[in-house]
């Protein structure tokens, strides 16, 4: 019978894993390789990732395949985070540690590209929300300053396309990480020249778009002497880990709904074509780019960072609590005591969450919440507004409301906040699987090597698979009661910011 071997290399903001998909012919069971932390660092430049440290643990994971699989293995892809990037000079020099998203050196850019361009021409030449984080600003940052870079840079490569350049040596810029940078145009289905030209950033830089599940290349020698994987070929796939997550719902529905959950919460639909309307930019609605030029209709919503953050916050303070104990705290706090608007600016930046979520109440005349599970409550219940608040702007954009809500991701695991979720909304939830990121990638993989033949397939195969679990909507009132104040503490707290 069928048995053959995938690898899948999964960064996400928090951690990054190497995990290997073994298919035969029904299923895909998995295997963790390798799994570590993700921690940015601060130099005098700003804030950056560690790219090299990343690298250093995939190639871990690598060789941990190579020991369980030798050379069977037939393939490998990355995903990553969207929108950051690396330089590369002519020989394929790194010019300079890729920056992490969150860096303050895009203050002001988005204010500077709406006087150039405009904030809504922007969006209707690319679909993309805006975003202070999005590469379009943080490209403008570095043309402002004139960093030299720029200059001698032959190559802009995103992270996903970085990591498979280390590992195969052929440069490429794949469409689904592509179009998060807000600089290609899903009409055209190519760079938006026009914009890249007006906002004075090098045109030699966005090249010719590759698709996932296409070839790059055997590992390169130094990495398969390393690994022993002497026949495994770097493909790319879905190089935007919310691209590849959304490929894996397990759902043969044609427009599912999801909710990929991690550090963001990015809630949306799943469409044929881009919807760019006057009124999805005011509503501030994405059109991503995924496997066969599919369309993520979605909204980033600050997701599990406020939970990650405050974790790390306490720790740093010497209590450790980790996620499995903090549901239980949540859950034996007082409901709706108080509640905080999740995409507040406030929480932008790292650091200080707690305190940070303590001032908001403050601010809008609330009850503070003290003890950590007060403040973990607070943070599960606005969130779980948050996402009843953008489901209906949602679901204003398709004909027939779909009838459920596929959470995918790590996130998925939170049984609480599924809850929670499947209460706001009033919808029922369907959670799993919690490695749909790397589910995603395998199944691309799987149609470049012909494995399967269409999307649709693969997502039978991740059902097959995955373990789903439902939720069901409880309480309806108290949440519709909570929704209500959910909103009067939204209009409290923006007539006193005005
Ligand atoms: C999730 C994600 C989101 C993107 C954000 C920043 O990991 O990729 O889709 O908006 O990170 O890149």
């Amino acid at each position: 019978s069928l048995n053959q071997v995938y690898l899948a290399v999964d960064l996400g903001a928090g951690s990054g894993r190497v995990i290997a998909g073994e298919f035969d012919g029904e299923r895909i069971e998995l295997r963790e390789l390798n799994r570590f932390d993700n921690t940015p660092v601060e130099l005098p430049s700003g804030w950056h990732w560690n790219i090299t440290d990343l690298y250093r643990n995939i190639v871990d994971g690598l060789k941990k395949a190579g020991e369980l699989y030798s050379d069977r293995p037939i393939s490998v892809g990355v995903d990553t985070w969207g929108v950051d990037y690396g330089l590369l000079d002519e020989q394929g020099n790194l010019l300079g540690l890729p920056y992490q998203y969150r860096d303050k050196r895009t203050d002001g850019m988005m204010d500077l590209a709406d006087q150039i361009i405009g904030k809504q021409e922007i969006y209707r030449a690319t679909g993309i929300q805006l975003m202070f984080f999005n590469t379009i600003f943080q490209l403008l940052s570095e043309v402002e300053r004139k960093n030299p870079a720029l200059d001698i840079a032959a190559d802009l490569l995103f992270l996903p396309d970085l990591i498979s350049y280390w590992l195969s040596g052929v440069r490429s810029q794949e469409r689904s990480v592509v179009s998060t940078s807000q600089l290609y145009n899903p009409i055209i289905r190519d760079w938006d020249r026009d914009l890249i030209e007006r906002l004075g950033m090098p045109e030699k830089l966005f090249k010719k778009i590759s698709d996932p599940g296409e070839e790059l290349g055997p590992l390169l020698e130094n990495v398969a002497q390393k690994t022993g994987l002497t026949k495994t070929k770097v493909v790319t796939i879905a190089g935007h880990d919310t691209a590849s997550a959304v490929a894996a719902i397990p759902s043969q529905e044609e427009n599912p709904a999801f909710l990929s959950s991690g550090t963001w919460s990015l809630m949306g639909l799943d469409l044929p074509r881009p919807n760019i309307s006057d009124e999805s930019f005011i509503d501030a609605f994405t059109n991503e780019i995924g496997v066969g030029h599919g369309v993520r209709f979605l909204k980033n919503i600050c997701g599990l960072w406020l939970i990650q953050e405050s974790r790390r916050h306490w720790l740093a303070n010497g209590e450790d609590i980790p996620y499995s104990r903090m549901a239980d705290l949540a859950s034996e706090a007082e409901p709706f005591r108080s509640l905080i608007y999740p995409d507040d600016p406030l929480f932008e930046e790292a650091g200080r969450m707690p305190e940070k979520v303590q001032a908001y109440c403050r601010h809008t005349g609330q009850p503070i919440p003290e003890t950590p599970g007060q403040i973990i409550r607070c943070i599960y219940e606005s969130l779980a507004l948050r996402y009843s608040e953008v489901w209906q702007r949602l679901i204003s954009y398709v004909v027939k409301e779909p009838t459920s809500l596929h959470i995918v991701g790590g996130g998925c695991q939170d049984n609480l906040l599924n809850q929670f979720a499947a209460n706001a909304i009033g919808i029922t939830v369907k959670a799993g699987p919690v490695e749909a990121t790397g589910l995603g990638n395998i199944i691309t993989q799987m149609l470049a090597s012909g494995a399967i033949g269409s999307l649709k397939e693969g997502r039978q195969v991740v059902a097959n698979s995955a373990q789903v679990k439902t939720f069901e909507p409880q309480d309806p009132e108290s949440w519709k009661a909570a929704y209500q104040k959910y909103k009067a503490v939204l209009a409290s707290r923006k007539s006193k910011n005005s």
